[in-house]
């Protein structure tokens, strides 16, 4: 698929064809415009159920495969991630309406993925571990689980699908995967570049389409591990589905109501820099998005004023242009749902300090008056630990500035106080108040004098609490696609056991 809408009706990629469904479609649209990018088949029960027995059956196969030979396929997709930067950069900008220098970021994130999970075919594997009996030589040994179903969101859709695929491929599984329904031009160039590279058939799958498709997936017995990457009630639901399962395991990244605490000991220009980037890159539409702004009082007039000067101003517009920094909300529904959160805020006492949700007819580019429009939402309340507006994540520029007066403990206690833990930062001068936020703030992924945004794929990714179980990305991910073997050998002609235990075998006439 180039980047020229078509007619054409795309279909889904299973067992190395692509097939279409039972005819009912979906369209593809640019958030920015409303315009309909391209139409593609929505995948049924059936679908899922031929694409899972096409990765089962090409399972054996693929696993038997030296892992260098399974990365030497992922390479071809190294290489073409970064041959079509620009041109998918600018496909990721239109169809999620992340600003141009985002959707390139996405696509770089997605071939340093690929080229860590590739890369990692030739390192070292697992551990020698010595025993204590001298003649015996024990090994910690991985093997594949067998087929992975993959389900991923639209905010990140060329990067996450790797950050799933390409480890759940080179540790020989099979995948499945259900690309988000607002991106699945996206699924489809993914899905080519798979075809185009040779990956053996069955190998690699995808299915087009909505929930029912995702929940085909991720309920089937022949799923031996769940990849998912999206919003905390649909993981919830995943992971205790799956977790009845003997034998099946679900690995699920989830969302945040992440926190930045900016201490008496601040440095402000780092502090408003880190803030503005974090609550609203991506239109604050990235489950690592800061909602929540905890400010030490001696520093919090002017931290307000200056936050609330640079949100009053920063360019909402044409994602495309390099000059904008927040494009479009994903959707209509979105912008509703960022709607509600604003006024739960209000309804709960919020004193509004930046209210840019309706934006003026001048700051909407020509010729994208249908696009899904909103701006900042800024506001200030007093901490209180049962606020819904301080705990439900609203996945929008809409963030909390919170004055807190006191020490560091004081801090990390309002930090601390939502059921989500996926990231977060400290703006301080002094080491000492960082190290107490690194050892106790209850996050996965944790900053300090840096926007809380921006995870390298080398690094470990998720969360706590509600935000998940800590599995995608990199070498975490293996765990969640792999078995573990303690494998031991005996060098000796002898039978001896560990911790002293007699391998003598006595008869009932030696015991007379
Ligand atoms: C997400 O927000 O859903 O850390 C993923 C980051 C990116 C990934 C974010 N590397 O901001």
């Amino acid at each position: 698929m180039s980047q020229q809408a078509t007619e054409q009706v795309y279909g889904h990629y299973i067992g190395g064809e692509w097939v279409d469904g039972d005819g009912s479609t979906f369209e593809s649209q640019n958030p920015a415009t409303g315009e309909t990018l391209a139409t593609f088949q929505r995948g049924t029960e059936d679908d899922v159920d031929a694409a899972l027995e096409a990765a089962e059956d090409a399972f054996e196969e693929w696993r038997s495969l030296s892992y260098i030979d399974r990365a030497e396929y992922l390479w071809d997709i190294y290489h073409e991630l970064r041959d079509r930067h620009e041109e998918l950069g600018e496909i990721v900008t239109k169809e999620c309406g992340k600003e141009i220098s985002e959707g390139k970021a996405d696509v770089t994130e997605a071939w340093h993925m690929v080229e860590w999970a590739a890369g990692n075919a030739r390192h070292p594997h697992g551990d020698v571990v010595p025993s204590e009996v001298a003649g015996k030589d024990a090994y910690m040994r991985r093997k594949p689980r067998g087929v992975v179903g993959c389900i991923t969101p639209w905010n990140f859709p060329v990067a996450i699908p790797f950050w799933h695929m390409a480890i759940a491929l080179v540790e020989g599984n099979t995948v499945v995967w259900k690309p988000a329904e607002q991106t699945p031009w996206c699924g489809q160039i993914i899905a080519e570049m798979m075809d185009d590279a040779g990956v053996p058939e069955g190998v690699f799958n995808m299915v087009q389409g909505y929930g029912d498709a995702g929940a085909a997936i991720t309920d089937d017995g022949r799923v031996d591990t769940v990849l998912f990457t999206g919003s905390a009630e649909v993981g919830q639901e995943i992971a205790s589905t799956v977790g009845g399962e003997p034998g099946k395991l679900a690995a699920c990244e989830m969302g945040g109501k992440n926190g930045i605490v900016i201490t008496e000991d601040a440095d402000l220009d780092i502090a408003v820099h880190s803030a503005i980037m974090s609550s609203f890159k991506t239109t604050g539409q990235r489950c690592v998005s800061s909602e929540r702004l905890i400010v030490h009082t001696d520093i919090y007039d002017e931290f307000k004023e200056r936050f609330v000067d640079i949100a009053d101003d920063v360019a909402v517009g044409d994602p495309l242009e390099e000059s904008t920094f927040m494009g479009p909300a994903i959707e209509a529904d979105h912008v509703e749902k960022i709607r509600r959160h604003n006024e739960l805020a209000v309804q709960e006492g919020a004193d509004v300090l930046v209210d840019r949700f309706e934006l003026e007819a001048d700051e909407i580019p020509d010729g994208h008056e249908d696009g899904h429009w909103v701006g900042p939402f800024v506001y200030e309340i007093d901490y209180e630990t049962d606020l819904r507006c301080l705990e439900e994540e609203c996945f929008g520029p809409h963030v909390a500035v919170l004055e807190y007066d006191g020490d560091i403990e004081r801090a990390l206690e309002i930090h601390n106080d939502t059921p989500y833990g996926l990231a977060g930062a400290i703006i301080s001068e002094d080491y000492r108040q960082i190290n107490y936020f690194r050892d106790r703030a209850e996050l996965g992924l944790a900053y300090a004098n840096l926007p809380c945004i921006g995870a390298e794929v080398q690094l470990p990714f998720g969360g706590v609490k509600k935000s998940g179980n800590g599995y995608p990305s990199a070498r975490e991910a293996i765990e969640a696609v792999t078995e573990r073997t303690a494998w031991t050998m005996n060098n000796s002609k002898e039978i001896e056991m560990a911790q002293g235990l007699s391998a003598d075998i006595t008869t009932s006439e030696e015991q007379q």
